[in-house]
Formats: C-alpha cells, sequence, structure tokens
C-alpha cells in the first residue's frame, strides 16, 4: 500500500498544481428560428446544419431503400449476431424456488449479404403463403434477429407493420390486431402460447408464423382455420417461388406502433418512412464517429421506438449488432449460469442503449459490490470517484489527463470490464435519468450518455444531448430533423417570453412528426396541428425551458399524468378522487416524482375524524397540529387510503407509499386552489417542496 501512494500521491498532486480553470466551453448548440408557422412561440433547431436533415444518406428514403443499399455497400461485414444455446437448466434454491439458468456460447454472425437474401426469402415466402397486398402483418416477439429480418422483409413486400410491446395485456393485444385488421402474426415461440389461447378473438388473422427456438417448441401446435408456419419454413417457400420486391414510397405506413396509453386501450402510431428515415438522420448527425467498426448490443424491446431506431441506425452505419436480453446481460444477471460469460462480456460493445431503470440497477449494483468488499478498495473507490467528480464538474483540469488514466487503471477498468470494457457511449432515453446515474456511468463506465428526449409520436425525434456536454438533468438540444417550440402555457403561468429562460409547453414540428394516431381522428386533431404552410406540429403536453446554449430541461408536465420510473402512468387527479373518499381526507394532491417508483401525498385532513379517532385511540396530543405531526395518526389515515385503494382497485404503484397530514385548509386565498376549489398543482407543490422531498427520503 505505501508504494501505492507513492506513486499516487505526486500525480495527484501535480495534476492539482498544474490545473488550470476548465475552459468554459459554451459551444453554440441551437439557434433560433424565425419563418415557422403556427402557433406563436419561441422556435430553435440544431445549429450544425443549416436546414433540417431529411435522410441518412442520398436515395435512402425509405427504410427499404437504406436497407438494401447498406446490405449492398456493407456485403461482407458482420451485421446479426446470436449466442448459441449450450444448456438450459433450472436450478432450485433454498427456499425453493425454481430459477432457469442457461449457459450460452460464443456469438455466431450473419453477415449483410445473407441478411439481404434472408429478408428477400422471406417477403417472397410471405407471398407463397398468401399474405396479400395491403394486408397487415403484426410482429410480436422479443428483440432477435429475426424481428428485423421480418421487418424488412414486409418493408420490401410495401406492407405495413403493427408492432405490439410483449408486456402488454391479452386486452390490448386483441384490440390492437383487430383494429388494424392483422391477417399475418409473427411471433417468437414463447408469444405462440397466448396467440393459440386467444385464437376465437382473434377473427381477422389468418396465418402464424413463429419463430423457432433451439429447444422450446416440441410439438406443432394447431389453430382451427388458420394457417401456421415456422419462420425458417416460410423462408424456404419465398427461396423456391421468388416474387418480385415492392418497394414503398416515403408517404406510405411503415410502422403503425402500439404503446401504452395513459388511459384505456393503448393508441397506433402511424408512422411513414419517410418519419422513421428523418430520425435515423438525426441520430446518425448525433452520434459522433459512427463506423462500421461499432458494435451495438441490442437488448431493448423493438416494439419501442428508441430501440427500433437505435438499431436502424446502426445498420445505416453497416455496424454490428449483436443481440442480448436484460436477463442475460452481465457475467452476474439472474439467468445466466455461474461462470458463463454475460452478453456484455462476450460481445465487448462499442454502443449501447438503456432505459434508466436498467442503469440504476448497474448502478446500484456496482455500490453494492464496492460496500460488500470495504475497506481498502472502498476508500480507494471513493477517493477515485470523488476526483473524477470534481474533475468532471470542471473544477480542474485533469480531467482527462494523467491522473485520469491513473484512476481508470486502478480502479475503473475492472468495473468497466462487466460490460466488455470497450462501451464508448450509451444512448438513454424513455424516462428521465437522474443525475446521480448519469454522473456514475460517466466516471465508472467512461464513456458518456446520450439522453433524448422524443415520443412515439414524434418518431423519438426531439432532442438529443451533445456527446462531450458533461451537464446533468438535460436532455440536450434539438436533433437535427425537427424544430423545438416553446409556446404559451396560461393556466401553468408558462411564457416562452419568461426570462431568464423561455419556458412553456413543448411542440416538435417537422417530417419526424408523425402522420397521427390509427382510426383516431378525434385524438389524432386534439394533440397533432398542421400549420398554414403545411409543417406537422405535435402537442407534447411536456413543459420545459430552454437554456442559453439551446438545451431543453423538462420541468414539468401539463397534464396530470406522470410516468413513474419504470414506466406506469398514474392519474393524479383519478387516484386523488379515489382516495378523498376516506373520512380523513378534507383534500389530498398526490405527487409522482419520476426519478422514483412510488408516489406520496399531501393529505389536508378533516379534524372532526381525526380527532375522533385520538380519542378512542387514547392518543395524547396539545392541538390539531401536533395530532397530525404523530406517527400513530400517519399510520391510521394511510391504512384508510390503502384500504380505499384497493378496494376501488387502484394499482399498488398507485396508492402512496409515503403521506403527509396537513392540518391547515387550502384554501383559494392561499392560492393553493382555485375559486372553484380545484388543486393548483404547481403551487401547492413550490408551497409544501420541502416536506416532498422529505417524503421521498
Ligand atoms: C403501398 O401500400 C399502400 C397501402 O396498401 C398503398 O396505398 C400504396 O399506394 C402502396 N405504395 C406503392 C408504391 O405501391
Ligand atoms: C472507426 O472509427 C474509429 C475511431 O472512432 C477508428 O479507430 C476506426 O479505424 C474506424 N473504422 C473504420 C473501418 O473506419
Ligand atoms: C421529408 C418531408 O416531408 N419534409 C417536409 C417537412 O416539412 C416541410 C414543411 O412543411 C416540408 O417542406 C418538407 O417537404
Amino acid at each position: 500500500m505505501g508504494a501505492f501512494f507513492v506513486v499516487l500521491v505526486p500525480v495527484v498532486v501535480t495534476t492539482y498544481l498544474l490545473g488550470e480553470r476548465k475552459k468554459k466551453r459554451i459551444k453554440q448548440q441551437a439557434v433560433t428560428v424565425e419563418n415557422v408557422g403556427g402557433e406563436k412561440g419561441l422556435t430553435k433547431r440544431n445549429a450544425r446544419f443549416d436546414k433540417l436533415v431529411e435522410t441518412p444518406r442520398e436515395g435512402a428514403d425509405t427504410l427499404a431503400s437504406l436497407f438494401e443499399q447498406s446490405c449492398a455497400q456493407h456485403s461482407g461485414n458482420r451485421f446479426l449476431g446470436t449466442r448459441v444455446l449450450l444448456k438450459r437448466e433450472t436450478e432450485v434454491s433454498e427456499d425453493g424456488r425454481k430459477f432457469e439458468k442457461v449457459t450460452l456460447g460464443q456469438y455466431e454472425w450473419t453477415t449483410y449479404a445473407q441478411a439481404f437474401l434472408r429478408a428477400s426469402d422471406f417477403a417472397s415466402g410471405l407471398v407463397a403463403l398468401g399474405h396479400g397486398q395491403g394486408e397487415r402483418v403484426a410482429i410480436f416477439s422479443e428483440t432477435r434477429p429475426e424481428w428485423l429480418l421480418a421487418l424488412q422483409a414486409c418493408f420490401r413486400r410495401n406492407l405495413t407493420v403493427v408492432t405490439i410491446y410483449a408486456s402488454l395485456g391479452e386486452d390490448a393485444l386483441v384490440h390492437s390486431l383487430s383494429e388494424t385488421e392483422v391477417s399475418t402474426v409473427i411471433c417468437d415461440s414463447k408469444q405462440l402460447k397466448k396467440i393459440v389461447d386467444l385464437s376465437d378473438k382473434l377473427g381477422t388473422v389468418k396465418r402464424v408464423i413463429y419463430m423457432e427456438d433451439d429447444d422450446t417448441v416440441t410439438s406443432e401446435p394447431s389453430m382451427e382455420g388458420k394457417v401456421i408456419a415456422r419462420f425458417s419454413h416460410v423462408e424456404k417457400l419465398g427461396k423456391q417461388s421468388p416474387a418480385q420486391p415492392d418497394m414503398p414510397r416515403p408517404s406510405d405506413i411503415a410502422v403503425i406502433m402500439y404503446t401504452s396509453g395513459s388511459t384505456g386501450m393503448p393508441k397506433g402510431v402511424m408512422m411513414s418512412h419517410k418519419n422513421i428515415v428523418a430520425t435515423i438522420a438525426g441520430v446518425t448527425a448525433s452520434v459522433p464517429k459512427l463506423n462500421t467498426s461499432d458494435v451495438y448490443l441490442a437488448y431493448l424491446p423493438l416494439a419501442h421506438i428508441l430501440e427500433l431506431a437505435g438499431e436502424s441506425t446502426l445498420f445505416a452505419a453497416g455496424a454490428a449488432i449483436g443481440y442480448g436480453s436484460p436477463l442475460t446481460l452481465t457475467d452476474t444477471s439472474s439467468k445466466i449460469k455461474f461462470g458463463t460469460k454475460g452478453d456484455a462480456t462476450e460481445l465487448q460493445p462499442t454502443l449501447m442503449s438503456a432505459v434508466p431503470a436498467i442503469l440504476d440497477r448497474v448502478r446500484d449494483g456496482v455500490r453494492k459490490k464496492v460496500n460488500t468488499k470495504g475497506g481498502i478498495t472502498k476508500k480507494l473507490f471513493e477517493l477515485a470517484y470523488y476526483r473524477r467528480l470534481a474533475a468532471i464538474e470542471g473544477s480542474w483540469f485533469g480531467a482527462w489527463g494523467l491522473e485520469a488514466m491513473l484512476w481508470n487503471v486502478l480502479v475503473f477498468r475492472k468495473i468497466r470490464s462487466a460490460l466488455g470494457g470497450r462501451v464508448r457511449g450509451m444512448l438513454s432515453g424513455g424516462a428521465p435519468l437522474s443525475g446521480d446515474t448519469q454522473r456514475f456511468m460517466n466516471i465508472c463506465f467512461g464513456c458518456p450518455i446520450g439522453q433524448g428526449y422524443g415520443l412515439t409520436e414524434t418518431c423519438a425525434g426531439g432532442t438529443f444531448s451533445n456527446w462531450e456536454d458533461m451537464t446533468v438533468g438535460r436532455v440536450g438540444p434539438p436533433v437535427a430533423v425537427c424544430y423545438l417550440k416553446l409556446v404559451n402555457w396560461d393556466e401553468g403561468g408558462y411564457k416562452y417570453t419568461d426570462a431568464p429562460m423561455p419556458r412553456g409547453e413543448i411542440v416538435i414540428g417537422g417530417p419526424n412528426v408523425t402522420m397521427g394516431y390509427f382510426k383516431n381522428q378525434a385524438k389524432t386533431d386534439e394533440v397533432y396541428k398542421v400549420d398554414e404552410k403545411g409543417m406537422r406540429w405535435f402537442y407534447t403536453g411536456d413543459i420545459g425551458r430552454f437554456h442559453e446554449d439551446g438545451c431543453i430541461e423538462i420541468i414539468d408536465r401539463k397534464k396530470d399524468i406522470v410516468k413513474l420510473q419504470h414506466g406506469e402512468y398514474i392519474s393524479l387527479g383519478k387516484v386523488e378522487a379515489v382516495l378523498s373518499a376516506s373520512l380523513y381526507v378534507e383534500n389530498i394532491m398526490l405527487h409522482a416524482d419520476p426519478f422514483h417508483s412510488y408516489c406520496v401525498a399531501l393529505v389536508v385532513v378533516s379534524q372532526s375524524a381525526l380527532e375522533g379517532w385520538a380519542q378512542d385511540a387514547n392518543v395524547d396530543y396539545s392541538d390539531f397540529a401536533d395530532l397530525c405531526s404523530k406517527t400513530q395518526a400517519i399510520k391510521e389515515v394511510l391504512s384508510s387510503l390503502t384500504k380505499i385503494g384497493k378496494e376501488n382497485r387502484l394499482e399498488k404503484f398507485e396508492i402512496p407509499m409515503k403521506i403527509k397530514l396537513m392540518s391547515e385548509l387550502w384554501t383559494p386565498e392561499s392560492g393553493l386552489v382555485t375559486a372553484a376549489l380545484k388543486l393548483k398543482r404547481e403551487n401547492i407543490r413550490k408551497t409544501f417542496a420541502e416536506d416532498l422531498k422529505s417524503l421521498y427520503q
């Protein structure tokens, strides 16, 4: 250890002494645009281009032509990789629970040329199987190479593909398939069971094609009145009877993507080829030095626009895509047999996508490991972490110099090896990423995290943070494919003329804005507007503000609907209405922080009800405020809320986990409620900011 510090101390001291204040690099990241139409507001676009970009390269104006070009140009390169399943076994833990464990081999690769042939064969096979022009196909499967191949096969036949989240419930599945009158379903063997069970309800479905696994489907299933075929069989059919491709136009609908709605049934967002190609152009422009040497680890659901755009961007660049799954990602992942390499260690990717919940898990995993080791390891980790944090936050230069190298060798190299050791960047999206996790990944994995903000409705187009931007809590400037406009939201008190930062509802316009919701013109008209110049604008309902450099920070949501950390939506108003039925509730405001997985509430208590209970329960108190602060009282009210929530079938995450009792009424005079006694959430949140914060501690 002594020798160690002999090296360490001089280096730290030297870098410290030689250090100069980190140069401020405020880069011009977005510019204001004057000449757009539509509602008045403040509009900005990406400054690296002098107009919006629309395609990743010349002539690639549909996904089908992009795929064809890329496969021709990179024919000999590795494209799609999967690991061979060597062994599947069940382990039983001490308490009798069963766990499936797999032993996986190395990655085996399909080249771009081979993939092109497979997609073409499959396209011809669909024709041979009787799938007609103009009929829709649905893909319902976990992420795997056949997903992408089937998608491209459909595009070569100008077929629209309906995508459905594997985690949506059965009702949602039946709803989406019948609404879009899907005639062919392509699924994996796991989802096949579900389709077979629901067979009677799927009236429009005539064919089911399933992707076979090495070992899971043993006997051929059957469904009355429907054709069932294996994926490989359809490819074989196509090889025997090739059909001419029938390429789509840019304006043809490529995908109808069903997303979980905040209320009711999921809505299908219609995306044209033009939309998705524009998004790929935007992401390509945002990821520096993307080239054929890149290796991408694919494991998020392809039914999500983030992953679909990610993988499409990678194949547009001729890179390799290795497939994995969240349960086999690292050496210590739950489904990995002890001693087997995880997907990341085996693949050694250079790029990955991640949703915040997964990054949080990675962070917690590393922290836990360090804490269990304790002692010198922990001390060293903390010192290294602190030094790197200070460097990144700009206190001292040397951020990327000698000292950084030293820490990397001593401390972080080992951590980095958990993801293969070569990750040079991560893309994060889907929900806000906490500053703490972002920093942790920056430091421990030594890579920038590109944070994106976008919606299915804008085909994931929106903003994307600059690779070198080390600030936290912001989602970057507009991507190169769209305009981002802030418009006034009067009720919330946000104005685009606000100083120092303009604020307002985020409205996104450009070629990446989708065509609207399938068979739902009313909802489409509500949130999409076409301006006098013919440009489409999508009203996001999110409130943001522009920083000086044109980066957006999301600060609020217009609707009272909040998405929790794991993606569940809470409709605050709905839950409050239910919980108000408790005899203790005079008024209640539910609060859900998107960085947490649970919600909390402020409850204005009915004095008579609570005092009545206190008397019965023999609880002593000096005054009502004192009673409200008693643990017993809080417990009593919380259990009443929980009971009512359960009776009314609220989900677990909708019922507040912690509450604060308020002894004073909320009145219009206090500014906490409107004259009609509706909650003024912003004011309440501001007034009781400290209380809300402590509820989440
Ligand atoms: C593609 O299919 C759609 C829907 O069937 C059709 O309206 C469109 O004209 C087709 N495009 C081409 C180029 O044939
Ligand atoms: C891709 O870019 C990296 C630098 O990011 C470079 O080292 C590599 O040689 C490039 N590969 C190709 C094939 O251009
Ligand atoms: C690719 C595409 O459709 N681009 C359009 C984006 O919107 C502008 C303004 O409406 C059009 O001029 C472009 O043609």
